[in-house]
C-alpha cells in the first residue's frame, strides 16, 4: 500500500459550482446519478486529466456535457476513474453519471450501508467514493442537493427540506461542504421534535429519529443538544445556519458519531438513555457527544480540513469546545481529572509507543488509522496550552478572527496559529512543535531554598526531555506552560497560580521575598501534557492532598501517593504506607468535598497505568504482581476504613427521583466507590443485595461487577440478561461486564464462552467492542502468562478484519504495549502480529497497524 506525505499536498485542479444526487434505493442495487457542476481552479493553472475517487461502483454511464465519455478517453482502477485532458472542455463542464452500489453487501459500514433495515451513510474520511464517482478530498467543498427515491416513511438528506412525496424526498443544502461531511438516511423511524430559537431570531425545528420502541429515550440527547445550541451562541458567538437540525440514532455505527451537516448521525449508544438502561458515565458521555457533533457545525463544517494531515484542527478543537461546554455543565475540577486520567490512559500510552505519532502527523497509509488520541485529545491540550500562554481575552480575539478569516475555507494548522499571532502579537514559531513534533516531554523539577534577611529566595529548576519516537530521534525543547502555585506550611498560599513560561531544555524560576520555604504546587490545572518527574517525600504529597488549592493538584497529590505505594507494593513487596492511609482517611471524612472529587479520589490507578509506570522506570512491569498489588491495596483500604465506608455508602443510598444531573451522579459514584471496596472484605453482600434492589444503571452495573469479582454472580447474570435481553445497548454491557471483571487466569475463558453465545453479533461493532475491548482492559488477563488471550484475540482480529476492517484496525491497539514486558510475553505477542501480517488479503487498515505495532 501506498504512503500519502503532507509535502505532496497540491489543489484539487477543478472547483465545483454544484452537485445534484439522485438515490434510488435498493437494497442490493441502489443506483446512485451524479451531476457535478465542474470549472477549472485558477490555483493549478493549465491542463489537467479528470481524478475522480471510487470505490467498489459498478458503473453505467458517464457523460460530459451530455455526451457519452468516449471508452478510451476513460481509465477505470480500484482507486477511481480518470477522464484524459483531451476529452474534456476547455471551461466549465458538466460531469453526469450513474452508478450502483450494494448498501447491503456492506460490512465495512463506510460509504452506504444498512443497519436493522435502515439505510445509513458513514463517509468520513474516505467513504464518499463508495457511493458515486467524486473528488472525495476535504478541500473541494460544494453546495449539494440530493433527492430520495424509497417506499421507505422517512428520507433524510443534509440541509434544509425542499419537498417530498409519495416515494420521494429532496433536501437541499446551501452550505458548501465536502463530501466527507455528506449524510442520507431512509427507514421506518419516529422521531422526537423540539426546536431552538436562535439568538437571531431565526426558529431551528429539531429533530431526534430513532426506532420505533426507542422514543422514550431520547429526552436527555435532546436537552444536551438544546443546551450545546445556546452555549456555542453564549460563548462562542456561533449561531446555528439551516432550518433544521436532525440526529439519528443508529446501531451498527464504527465510532462515536459523526456531525454531517445538519444531519448527525450517531451511535444509538450516544443517543439512547433512561435511569434504568444508561450509567451516569452513559449520560454524561451523551451529553458530551451531541455537544461535540453539535460544535463541529463551525469548527468543522464551516471551516474545514485542507487535507487529512490538518485532522486536528478540528477534532483537536472540537474536543476542546467540548470539554469547555461539559465544564460548564457540570463540575470543572472533576473534568479537569477525568480529562487527564483519559489522556493518560490513551494518548500517553500511544505517544510511548510504536504508534507515537505527532498531533500533525505528516504521513499516513490509511487515515482511519490516526482518528487517535493524539489528534483528539492531544490535540485540545495544544489548544489549552495556546489559550494559558495568550490568555482568555487573546483566546476570544484569536477565535473571531478565525471565524471571519477562513468562514468557507478548508484549512491548516498554519492557518490556525497565525490567527493567533495576528491577534495577539506573540511568535508562535516555537509553539509549533507542539503540532510537528511527537512523543510526552518529560519535565524535572529540583528546588532550591536560600534564607535571606529581607525574606528568602525559592528557586525551581525545570528539565525537559523529549525521548525519541518512531522517525522523530531529535527533539528540540518545547514552549511549556507551567502553572505553580506556593503554600507556606500552615497550608496558606502565598503565591497564587503564575504561569512559568519555559523555552529552554533546562531553567530556572526564582520566588523572592518569602517569609519561610513553601511547598510548591506545580503544573496546577495540569497545565501542560508532560509527565512531571518529581521527588517528593510521601509528606509532602499528603500535605497537598490535604491543603493545596488547586483542585487537579490535590487530586494529583493523592494519585502519585497511591502510585508510589503500588510501586514500593509490586516491586519491594512493601505494605501501603500510613502517610497515604491516613491522607485517604482524611479525605473520606471530609463531607465539605464534593462527593465526585472524593469518589475519584478513591479510584485507585489502573492496572494499566501501573504497567506504563514502571515501564518509564524503565522496569519491566509484571501483570500478575501489579494486580494482585492492587487487590491487596483495595483491600487494605477497606479493612481500615470499613466502617466510615460503609457509612458512606448507605447515606448516599439513591432517595427520590432520578436525576442525572451532576451532583447526583457525584452522589452515586461515590457511593459505588465505597461498595467496590467494601466488597473485598464482605465477599458480595452489599453487592447481591444492591443488585435486588437497583433503580439505575449506574448501581445495577456496579454491584453486578462486584458479583462477578466476589465470584457469585451467575444468578445475577442470568437475572440481568432476562431481563434485558430486548436491549442491545444493555446486553452490550452484560457480556463487557463477564470479561472485564473475570478472574485474570479466566478471562480468555470467559471471552471465548461469551463469543459462542447466540446473542454474540459479531457484526454489530458495539458488540464485538464489549467483548474484544472487554477482554483488552482487563490488564492481567489479557496478559495472561499462557498466551491464551492474545491468540484468541488475534484470531478475532483476522475475523473482523475480513468484514469491517476499521474495527480490526482500532481493536489491534490492545498490543501497543507489547515492547513493556518480559520476553516470554513480547515473544507471545510477536508471534501473533506476525501471524497477522503474514494473513493473505489483510486491509490496508490491519496491516498499517500491524506493521508499526511491530515496529
Ligand atoms: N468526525 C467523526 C469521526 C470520523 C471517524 C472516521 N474514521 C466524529 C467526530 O470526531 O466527531
Ligand atoms: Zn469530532
Amino acid at each position: 500500500p501506498q504512503t500519502i506525505y503532507l509535502s505532496d499536498y497540491q489543489p484539487y485542479p477543478f472547483r465545483i459550482a454544484r452537485v445534484d444526487l439522485t438515490f434510488g434505493l435498493a437494497p442490493r442495487a441502489t443506483r446512485v446519478h451524479s451531476r457535478i457542476e465542474f470549472a477549472p481552479n485558477p490555483a493549478r493553472p493549465g491542463r489537467h486529466d479528470l481524478f475522480l475517487h471510487g470505490e467498489k461502483l459498478r458503473l453505467h454511464s458517464a457523460r460530459i456535457d451530455g455526451k457519452p465519455v468516449a471508452a478510451e478517453a476513460m481509465a477505470i482502477t480500484d482507486e477511481g476513474l480518470t477522464v484524459t485532458a483531451r476529452a474534456l472542455p476547455d471551461g466549465p463542464f458538466l460531469w453526469e453519471a450513474e452508478v450502483e452500489i450494494d448498501p447491503e453487501g456492506n460490512t465495512a459500514l463506510e460509504g452506504l450501508y444498512m443497519s436493522g433495515g435502515m439505510y445509513c451513510t458513514q463517509c468520513e474520511a474516505e467513504g464518499f467514493r463508495k457511493i458515486t464517482y467524486y473528488p472525495d478530498r476535504p478541500d473541494v467543498m460544494a453546495p449539494f442537493k440530493v433527492r430520495i427515491e424509497s417506499d421507505l416513511p422517512v428520507l433524510l438528506s443534509n440541509g434544509n427540506p425542499v419537498a417530498k412525496g409519495a416515494g420521494w424526498a429532496e433536501w437541499n443544502d446551501p452550505w458548501p461542504k465536502p463530501a466527507y461531511l455528506f449524510a442520507l438516511v431512509a427507514g421506518n423511524l419516529v422521531n422526537l421534535p423540539d426546536s431552538f430559537t436562535t439568538r437571531s431570531g431565526r426558529k431551528v425545528d429539531l429533530n431526534i429519529w430513532v426506532r420505533p420502541g426507542d422514543l422514550d429515550r431520547c429526552a436527555f440527547a435532546m436537552d444536551s443538544l438544546i443546551r450545546s445550541m445556546k452555549w456555542d451562541e453564549d460563548v462562542y458567538g456561533r449561531e446555528y445556519d439551516l432550518d433544521v437540525f436532525n440526529i439519528v440514532a443508529v446501531d451498527d455505527f464504527n465510532m462515536g458519531a459523526m456531525e454531517n451537516k445538519g444531519l448527525n448521525i450517531f451511535n444509538s449508544k450516544l443517543v439512547l438513555a433512561s435511569p434504568e438502561t444508561a450509567t451516569d458515565l452513559d449520560f454524561e458521555r451523551i451529553e458530551g457527544v451531541i455537544a461535540h457533533e453539535y460544535f463541529h457545525n463551525w469548527t468543522g463544517n464551516r471551516i474545514t480540513c485542507r487535507d487529512w494531515f490538518q485532522l486536528c484542527l478540528k477534532e483537536g478543537l472540537t474536543v476542546f469546545r467540548d470539554q469547555q461546554f461539559t465544564s460548564d455543565m457540570r463540575s470543572g475540577p472533576v473534568k479537569r481529572i477525568e480529562d487527564v486520567l483519559t489522556l493518560r490512559a490513551r494518548q500517553f500510552r500511544e505517544d510511548m509507543g510504536p504508534l507515537a505519532h505527532p498531533p500533525r502527523p505528516d504521513h499516513f497509509v490509511e487515515i482511519n488509522n490516526f482518528y487517535t488520541a493524539t489528534v483528539y485529545e492531544k490535540g485540545a491540550e495544544v489548544i489549552g496550552m495556546l489559550k494559558r500562554l495568550v490568555g482568555d481575552d487573546g483566546y476570544a480575539r484569536a477565535l473571531d478572527l478565525y471565524f471571519e478569516r477562513h468562514d468557507g475555507e478548508a484549512a491548516t494548522i498554519e492557518d490556525w496559529l497565525k490567527v493567533f499571532e495576528d491577534a495577539t502579537g506573540r511568535d508562535l514559531t516555537q509553539f509549533r512543535r507542539w503540532y510537528t513534533d511527537a512523543g510526552t516531554p518529560r519535565l524535572t523539577v529540583a528546588e532550591d531554598w536560600a534564607p535571606g534577611a529581607g525574606g528568602g529566595t525559592f528557586t525551581l529548576t525545570f528539565t525537559q526531555v523529549t525521548p525519541p519516537t518512531p522517525g522523530q530521534d531529535i527533539k528540540p525543547p518545547r514552549v511549556i506552560p507551567v502553572a505553580v502555585g506556593l503554600l507556606n506550611p500552615n497550608g496558606d498560599e502565598v503565591v497564587p497560580t503564575t504561569v512559568l513560561e519555559m523555552t529552554e531544555a533546562t531553567q530556572s524560576f526564582a520566588f523572592e521575598g518569602l517569609a519561610s520555604r513553601p511547598v510548591a504546587s506545580i503544573l496546577r490545572g495540569f497545565s501542560a501534557p508532560v509527565v512531571l518527574e518529581r521527588a517528593a517525600l510521601a509528606a509532602e504529597r499528603a500535605f497537598l492532598l490535604a491543603h493545596d488549592t488547586d483542585p487537579f493538584n490535590r487530586w494529583e497529590a493523592g494519585r502519585a501517593l497511591a502510585k508510589d505505594v503500588l510501586v514500593r507494593m509490586v516491586t519491594e513487596d512493601a505494605a501501603p504506607s500510613e502517610d497515604y492511609l491516613s491522607a485517604l482517611g482524611r479525605l473520606l471524612a471530609d463531607e465539605a468535598l464534593d462527593p465526585a472529587f472524593r469518589a475519584l479520589c478513591l479510584r485507585l490507578p489502573s492496572e494499566d497505568d501501573l504497567a506504563q509506570t514502571l515501564a518509564e522506570a524503565g522496569r519491566s512491569p509484571d501483570p500478575d504482581r501489579i494486580h494482585a498489588a492492587r487487590e491487596d491495596l483495595a483491600r487494605a483500604i477497606a479493612t481500615r476504613f470499613e466502617g466510615p465506608l460503609a457509612q458512606t455508602y448507605e447515606a448516599l443510598a439513591d432517595a427520590g427521583p432520578f436525576s442525572p444531573d451532576a451532583a447526583a451522579a457525584g452522589r452515586r459514584a461515590l457511593r459505588v466507590a465505597a461498595l467496590a471496596l467494601l466488597n473485598r472484605i464482605d465477599g458480595g453482600a452489599r453487592a447481591a443485595a444492591l443488585f435486588e434492589r437497583a433503580t439505575n444503571m449506574t448501581e445495577s452495573a456496579a454491584a453486578l461487577a462486584c458479583l462477578i469479582e466476589a465470584d457469585r454472580a451467575e444468578p445475577a447474570l442470568a437475572a440481568f440478561h432476562a431481563r434485558w435481553k430486548e436491549n442491545r445497548l444493555v446486553i452490550d454491557k452484560w457480556f463487557m461486564l463477564q470479561v472485564v471483571h473475570a478472574a485474570p487466569e479466566r478471562a480468555a475463558e470467559v471471552a471465548e464462552r461469551l463469543a459462542a453465545h447466540p446473542d454474540f453479533d459479531w457484526k454489530n461493532p458495539n458488540r464485538a467492542r464489549a467483548l474484544l475491548g472487554g477482554l483488552a482492559a482487563n490488564h492481567a488477563g489479557f496478559h495472561a502468562a499462557s498466551g491464551a488471550a492474545y491468540r484468541f484475540y488475534a484470531d478475532w482480529l483476522l475475523r473482523l478484519d475480513a468484514l469491517n476492517p476499521q474495527i480490526a484496525a482500532r481493536l489491534s491497539t490492545a498490543f501497543e504495549t507489547w515492547a513493556r514486558y518480559d520476553a516470554d510475553r513480547r515473544a507471545l505477542v510477536a508471534a501473533e502480529l506476525e501471524r497477522i501480517r503474514a494473513t493473505p488479503g489483510l486491509s490496508r487498515d490491519l496491516s498499517e497497524m500491524t506493521g508499526r505495532i511491530l515496529g
